[in-house]
């Protein structure tokens, strides 16, 4: 009886809870503008989630993964790939007619610690780490060749100032890596789009840092589409000006953009002003005042809230000549990495779909002037 509670409870919730068919969609209102994407976890790609699924399918042409191809889940050991999640997320965008988008390939982030270093536990030299990253790259892109639309080549390869992480693939083989990464990708699947992907792209000197790596890589003949700009947003940060200055440089520079993360944090801003970034390992300590909304967002702050959403969707309008996608890093707002980031354990907002499944009224301004 206790293991089949939790099926009644689930069943309960997904009979109570089932979304209220809407006459439009996400896709179809911003259709011949750019995709419209959503990352999706594993629940949802193996069809646990039920009314999450049913969300992606109605509302979304695009999906991403938002864990299962990162190279610790995907490659744990040097000879030992995991592909079941990863091909249960192909199999269920193709089953639905989507445009797949592999994410990521080169992380200094869940990259498995076997990557840098060799069996005595020394850190290899820049030819063995090269050689890995073509053997890392190539098996998976090679896997899904031509099922998938184009990869996250590269993931946060500079620092919010501009410079160079100091990770472990820079420390080892200096910049030549995010050109090496390319070419594997492209050798793999020459017809896949690439992309390199970060966050905080408004801020200028990240925004000039691209700019430069952009012209090099051009430089040297190497495929790149797009940059991906995450659009992890809070209700202060990023100034909307200098994002579209940033897609504007991006966009002159020869490449189109694509907001690949999009989900804007409702709460209060732990961070430092100026000091926001989406820094997987930030961790701050608990604090009640942190998290003032428990019971839902008071209408004042919805009403800002609604304002964020609409000033990256307007910018993604404004210049969907080059915006090639928008996708939201989650479909509704309890399953958001946001809920235990930067702080555990609080009650966030950010994302499209709301906790009952509901799509949010900040789409409604859209979905009518589809309907036009
Ligand atoms: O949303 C993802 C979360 O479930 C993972 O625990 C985390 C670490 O792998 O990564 C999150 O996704 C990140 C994405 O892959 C890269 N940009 C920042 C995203 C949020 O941390």
């Amino acid at each position: 009886m206790r293991n089949i509670l939790p099926l009644l409870a689930l069943g309960l919730l997904t009979a109570c809870a089932a979304p209220e068919p809407q006459t439009k969609t996400l896709r179809e209102a911003f259709d011949g503008q750019f995709l419209m994407g959503c990352a999706i976890n594993v629940d949802q790609s193996s069809g646990r989630d039920v009314v999450g699924d049913s969300l992606i399918v109605r509302h979304f042409n695009s999906i991403v993964a938002e864990n299962c191809m990162k190279c610790e889940l995907i490659h744990p050991e040097p000879d030992r790939y995991n592909w079941e999640d990863a091909d249960r997320f192909v199999e269920f965008g193709e089953k639905h007619g989507m445009t797949i988008i592999g994410h990521c390939l080169i992380w200094h982030s869940q990259c498995a610690p076997w990557f840098f270093v060799d069996e005595k536990g020394d850190t290899v030299s820049a030819e063995v780490l090269q050689q890995r990253i073509k053997d890392h790259i190539q098996t998976i892109v090679g896997r899904y060749k031509g099922r998938i639309r184009g990869w996250d080549v590269v993931n946060e390869a500079i620092l919010d100032d501009g410079t160079y992480r100091q990770s472990p693939f820079y420390r080892i083989m200096g910049d030549s890596f995010i050109p090496w990464a390319l070419a594997c990708a492209h050798e793999a699947d020459p017809d896949a789009e690439l992309y390199l992907n970060d966050y905080s792209m408004a801020k200028p000197a990240k925004r000039q840092a691209y700019v430069d790596l952009v012209a090099t890589v051009q430089a040297s003949g190497l495929r790149l589409d797009a940059i991906g700009m995450q659009a992890h947003a809070g209700m202060d940060y990023p100034d909307m000006t200098e994002m579209e200055r940033s897609m504007q440089a991006f966009i002159g520079q020869g490449v189109d953009v694509q907001f690949t993360e999009l989900d804007v944090n409702a709460l209060p801003n732990v961070f430092a002003a100026g000091n926001e970034n989406a820094a997987v390992e930030n961790n701050f300590e608990y604090n009640q005042r942190m998290n003032p909304y428990p019971d839902g967002l008071p209408d004042s702050v919805q009403t800002a809230w609604n304002g964020r959403v609409q000033a990256l969707f307007d910018l993604a309008l404004k210049y969907s000549a080059h915006v090639r996608r928008v996708t939201v890093w989650g479909v509704y707002d309890q399953q958001s990495w946001l809920n235990d980031w930067p702080m555990h354990g609080r009650t966030n907002y950010p994302l499209l779909f709301d906790r009952q499944y509901r799509l949010k009224p900040v789409m409604d301004k859209y979905l009518t002037a589809s309907a036009q």
